[in-house]
């Protein structure tokens, strides 16, 4: 339905107001993008001074969205041979609308929203139109996957379209988490999203999710920005190095775009199609400042294959640490806990002594706390054990040649399987040998209890040696026993 002169008059008054408004109040994030970080360059962002001392190091502060993989769940002209056709809105035209675009597949995908961007010659991603179904409730999503975990200090969304009245940015804390709310955008937070617009969080919560009509306006029709800092309107932003909650709320692998409503004149109601046209959503570009996440340990990030741009992305983790993001100790430097560098202490993973015994050991706070030392060595080679693989393992002994040799202690001759520093075994009573393997001189029937005393006469023994068998002792008796019997009956 055609709208009246007078209509056409004051719609566009208002465009042109709101546009000189939008001009003088450009966003002013390229001024202080990495607040509150302070821009540093290459020597400063090492993770060694010059004297060699670990210290707090970031990599570059970078486009963590550029080039990297995105999709979308609604792209015009992908509906082949479908062609989406659009208009324009057009303020220096009586005839408001130029419906003259046409976009086929290919010609708006995705990738278009984190290539290279040249103000001159832009490429966009477009959606479909609200003609074609595009309209709340029905969103439109983008995701962005980092390739790994970045710090993120912005996200700004440049629209080649009116900007929408309503939009919801999710993140995920690795990629098999569920997403949760960054922030939202909306004309009206409660309505829509059932949060109240607030600027500022409190202290008590940093990680508080805000949302902002900021950036709900109907204008610009086109070029205009959403962008979202991290850090701003957060207090606690001063004290991020010691703020494990805000440090926790800016780091994402993977960000969500929700598209939710558009920005409309309200004419929509007609549902004219040349007005349902000029409805759809259009960015030239996503960016996404940030640096990679890397725990304070590492001053660079890079792929794990440098011929596939494509393959995982890590730090390259420094101050003996290791893991994608630096965020666990290297195997043998485990003697003091992990932890996040900061300005104060550069929490450089410290090695275990394990005297060349092993390749590994774990932090024990309980070792920390009894000796200084927390690292307990695991996997001690050459029969050795101890925190420190300092002695040799139960059931072994120290040779001459400081190897760590079996005990071989006898099971049923021995009170337990540890012997002394020369190899001699602990005998259980009448038991003898290095292992407790046999009876000693004058003892008989070797057995778990040990063995029984003879009690033989050394000087009526043969070759005066106390030595007895069970059998022995067994036909002694038979014969004393034939003897009173031939006694007593003659
Ligand atoms: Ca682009």
């Amino acid at each position: 339905m055609p709208l009246s002169i007078n209509c056409v008059l004051i719609y566009q008054l208002i465009i042109v107001s709101t546009l000189v408004v939008n001009i003088l109040c450009q966003p002013s994030y390229y001024n202080d993008p990495l607040n509150p970080f302070p821009s540093l360059n290459a020597a400063q962002r090492s993770c060694y001074d010059e004297q060699g001392k670990a210290r707090r190091c970031v990599p570059p502060f970078e486009n963590a969205a550029y080039l990297r993989p995105v999709e979308a769940t609604n792209t015009c002209g992908e509906k082949y041979p479908y062609l989406t056709t659009y208009c324009e809105n057009n303020i220096s035209a009586d005839d408001m609308r130029t419906c003259d675009g046409k976009c086929r597949r290919g010609d708006h995908t995705v990738q278009y929203i984190n290539d290279f961007h040249d103000n001159a010659a832009q490429s966009w991603w477009q959606s479909e139109t609200m003609y074609d179904g595009i309209e709340y409730p029905k969103t439109v999503n983008i995701t962005l996957h980092l390739g790994k975990s970045y710090d993120v200090t912005y996200i700004r969304l440049l629209f080649n379209s009116l900007r929408p009245e309503s939009l919801a940015i999710y993140k995920r804390e690795d990629e098999k988490s569920d997403w949760t709310p960054f922030q939202y955008f909306s004309g009206n937070c409660l309505d829509t999203f059932n949060v109240s617009e607030s600027r500022e969080v409190p202290d008590s919560q940093p990680d508080k999710v805000l949302c902002s009509k900021e950036f709900s306006d109907i204008s610009p029709l086109s070029g205009g920005n959403v962008i979202f800092s991290t850090l701003e309107n957060r207090p606690s932003n001063k004290r991020y190095d010691q703020n494990a909650e805000l440090q926790k709320f800016v780091a994402a692998t993977d960000i969500k775009v929700v598209l939710v409503r558009h920005g409309t004149f309200g004419d929509e109601i007609f549902r004219d199609p040349p007005a349902l046209k000029t409805y759809y959503y259009a960015i030239s570009d996503l960016s996404v400042g940030g640096r990679c996440k890397c725990n304070g340990h590492a001053d660079e990030c890079k792929t794990q294959d440098p011929n596939d741009p494509y393959s995982q992305l890590m730090c390259v983790c420094q101050h003996n640490t290791t893991g994608i993001n630096c965020e666990k100790c290297l195997p043998l430097y485990n003697d003091q806990e992990w932890g996040v560098a900061t300005f104060e202490d550069a929490h450089e993973c410290q090695p275990c002594n394990c005297n060349g015994r092993a390749i590994e050991c774990v932090f024990d706070p309980e070792l920390l706390a009894e000796t200084g030392n927390g690292g307990r060595c695991i996997n001690c080679t050459g029969n050795t054990a101890g925190p420190n693989c300092e002695r040799c393992q139960e059931g072994y002994y120290e040779n001459n040649f400081g190897r760590c040799v079996a005990c071989n202690c006898d099971k049923t001759g021995s009170v337990n399987t540890q012997c002394s520093r020369d190899g001699q075994c602990i005998c259980r009573p009448g038991v003898a040998g290095d292992k407790c393997d046999r009876c000693a001189d004058n003892y008989y029937d070797f057995s778990a209890q040990g063995c029984k005393p003879c009690d033989c006469n050394v000087p009526g023994s043969l070759n005066n040696t106390a030595q007895c068998h069970p059998i022995i002792i067994d036909l002694l008796l038979l014969y004393i026993l034939i003897n009173l019997l031939h006694f007593l009956i003659c």
